[in-house]
């Protein structure tokens, strides 16, 4: 039985600990912590579990095997390189950090460590749409790839929520995705910046993002941020034979009153509910008697971070900014992610 610790008891740590307590097997979450100190109490006290003071002392606890981050984006880097001092395997949620150089950290004292300790929450990788799409594009049915195109709508985002954060916090899942997807890096981004939609104030959005990828294939990422209607994630890839594309997710279709109907799902929760349960249990199963996580690593965590990166310079900048990945460590050479 793995024990967990999970630092964040916000949205997704809650629905983490959701799944680890009601879903998934071999797995107990027995410590939880947030800055939000009543939030963390009435968590752990709902399952049973201890609240800590703080992120340092859960990870070293006796009662913590590995630990889960979900807290905000800004503090995962501390909480990873801690886990990594105390050589437990550590789940975060993306992004691994919220720039190239802090993730760059992390592989660094990954790769000082020796051997795998680090996944990071790229769960589209375990979605069965992308993994169905993927096996299509692999088969070589459509013949060479040559385009995808991709949006990523939410419904609403909050407040605080930036421009940058557009592609920092969302197009960033398309980053993974694409260099999983075609097994091959981005080498440079455009970013245009179409008419503002009214829904979202101040805020720059959509966002429209062109990846150059290193065999020529070009990828447009649509950012919609406010889009009211639900969460919306699309993507079709056009090969030189045939194109295909990520189906439908509603078991029934209603067709009523002269209209078809095909729900939208409300937010990531609803959409990706499967693909993070199975990102989950795999995860687990990998650390089954002592071994290393096999999912999206930190090399992948600081890839999307230097490609995230160039497109908030593009974004800011208004050019097409080459994208240039340090020198890889061993540790993740020849390596097969999910
Ligand atoms: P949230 O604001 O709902 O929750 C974050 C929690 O972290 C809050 O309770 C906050 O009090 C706590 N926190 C902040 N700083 C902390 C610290 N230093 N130590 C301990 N706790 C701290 O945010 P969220 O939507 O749950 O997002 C959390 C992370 O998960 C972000 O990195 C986000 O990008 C990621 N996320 C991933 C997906 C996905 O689809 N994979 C979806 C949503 C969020
Ligand atoms: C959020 O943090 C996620 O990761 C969601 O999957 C994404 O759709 C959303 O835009 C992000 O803010």
């Amino acid at each position: 039985m793995l024990r967990v610790g999970v630092i964040g008891t916000g949205m997704i740590g809650q629905d983490h600990i959701r799944r680890m307590t009601s879903v998934l097997a071999g797995v107990r979450v027995t410590a939880v912590t947030d800055v939000d100190a009543a939030v963390a109490a009435s968590v752990a006290a709902s399952i049973g579990a201890a609240s800590f003071p703080d992120g340092a002392s859960l990870i070293v606890s006796d009662d913590v095997d590995a630990v889960v981050v979900c807290s905000w984006g800004p503090t995962h880097e501390e909480y990873v390189l801690a886990a990594i001092a105390a050589g437990k395997p550590v789940f975060c949620e993306k992004p691994l950090a919220t720039t190239a150089a802090a993730c760059l950290r992390i592989v660094e004292a990954e790769a000082a460590f020796g051997s795998r300790l680090v996944q990071v929450g790229y769960m589209r990788r375990y979605d069965a749409s992308y993994r169905a799409l993927k096996a299509v594009l692999d088969r070589g049915d459509l013949g060479a790839p040559l385009m995808m195109h991709c949006a990523h709508r939410n419904a609403s985002v909050p407040g605080f929520y930036s421009r940058e954060m557009a592609i920092t916090d969302t197009a960033v899942h398309e980053i993974d995705m694409v260099r999983w997807m075609f097994g091959e890096e981005i080498t440079a981004v455009r970013v245009l910046t179409p008419r503002r939609s009214g829904n979202g104030g101040d805020l720059q959005d959509p966002l429209l993002l062109i990846f150059e990828l290193e065999s020529g294939v070009l990828v447009d990422v649509e950012t919609s941020v406010n889009i009211r209607y639900g969460y919306d994630i699309r993507g079709e890839i056009v090969g030189e034979n045939g194109t295909a594309a990520l189906g439908s997710l509603s078991p029934v279709q209603v067709r009523v009153a002269g209209a078809a109907s095909d729900p939208v799902p409300a937010d990531w929760r609803e959409r990706f509910l499967r693909a993070y349960d199975v990102e989950f249990q795999e995860w687990i199963d990998s650390l089954a008697g002592g071994g290393q996580p096999v999912g999206p690593s930190a090399w992948d965590g600081y890839a999307a971070a230097v490609v995230s990166d160039a497109g908030v310079a593009a974004l800011r900048g208004g050019e097409r900014v080459p994208v240039v990945l340090a020198s890889q460590p061993a540790l993740y050479r020849a390596e097969v992610a999910a």
